[in-house]
């Protein structure tokens, strides 16, 4: 396999992906902006630990002193990490400017697809998605990752997207860009927090197998972009349903009242629902992405077992 020279790989990561091995991508917003610090900083290292302990290697991502990385060392995240909000939200738009200014950047699930797929890495795990926002009739605020999902070859491994977002549009969104949303062992789009959200998936998927399947194939017929596979929070850490809506029409409201929109909005509103549930909701964060990383091992295995 040629490596792109454009892409700064640790030792670890160019060395599987050299070799045919599995590799999943991780994204460093979900670090920066994502979740508060500490707890950022240790969850992606135990990500990147139970992305390993499945068998895969973990490349987190992210734009340092202009370089586009995939594989932190442990000291790079914690930097992330400590900085938080200081650090720039990277995505599709903010890339050049981040590497020609040689800045650092936290990447976004757009911009983390983007290096990768450069890297020669076809699947990523994270907690979840950006969407159409709710009232985005007005606004037009829907997340560039929905873009980056039509147009890049990465599978993104999520527990669907938060109720803050509109999620029948964000569906409707991902039909007209043609971009598949596969459910692991569910017939609904997961909504983060709970397992399920009322409205259906493309296609449900029982095993790794059938999902890496249809994503060898798609790329094979040559239909570019990635495809959403939507693996709900484990039963045992779903949150209540009312207690979220509450809190989230709540969140949503300040950010109103605040007039906090653009690339602000979703940070403000993670960081509102987190303090609005004192915490649990975090927890919750935590283990859905956990889930995710060991679901996106097992795809990556058997897509590297399928291309030879
Ligand atoms: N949703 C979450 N957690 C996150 C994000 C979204 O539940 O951390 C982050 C991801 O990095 C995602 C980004 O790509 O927010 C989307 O931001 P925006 O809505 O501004 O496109
Ligand atoms: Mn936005």
């Amino acid at each position: 396999m040629q490596l792109n020279p454009l892409v700064s790989m640790s030792p670890v990561v160019k060395a599987a992906l050299q070799n045919g091995q599995p590799v999943v991508a991780l994204e460093s917003t979900i670090i920066s902006h994502g979740m508060p610090y500490p707890k950022n900083v240790e969850t992606a290292l135990r990500v990147e630990a139970t992305v390993r302990e499945s068998g895969a290697v973990p490349a987190t991502i992210a734009v340092i002193g202009g370089q586009l990385r995939a594989g932190l060392s442990e000291a790079e995240i914690e930097n992330l990490g400590k900085k938080g909000t200081a650090v720039t939200k990277v995505s599709r738009r903010d890339l050049p400017v981040l590497v020609a200014r040689k800045g650092d950047g936290a990447t976004t699930v757009a911009a983390t697809m983007i290096i990768a797929a450069l890297a020669g890495i076809r699947v990523f795990a994270t907690g979840g998605i950006g969407g159409v926002h709710r009232g985005a009739e007005r606004t037009m605020d829907i997340s560039a990752d929905l873009q980056e999902l039509a147009r890049t070859n990465v599978a993104v491994v999520c527990a669907g997207a938060k109720s803050i977002l509109d999620l029948r549009l964000t569906l409707e969104y991902l039909e007209t860009m043609g971009v598949p949303v596969l459910g692991f062992q569910t017939d609904e789009l997961p909504a983060f927090y709970t397992r399920t959200s009322g409205l259906p998936v493309d296609y449900r998927m029982e095993t790794a197998s059938e999902i890496t399947k249809a994503l060898h194939t798609k790329w094979q017929l040559g239909l570019h972009g990635g495809a959403v596979i939507a693996n709900p929070i484990p039963e045992a850490y779903a949150m209540p349903q009312e207690e979220m809506d509450r809190v989230i029409d709540l969140a949503i409201a300040e950010a109103a009242q605040q007039d906090i929109v653009g690339k602000a909005l979703t940070p403000f509103l993670l960081s509102r629902i987190e303090q609005l549930t004192k915490g649990d909701s975090l927890e919750a964060n935590i283990e859905l992405v956990l889930n995710n990383a060991r679901l996106a091992a097992a795809v990556s295995g058997a897509l590297c077992s399928l291309s030879g």
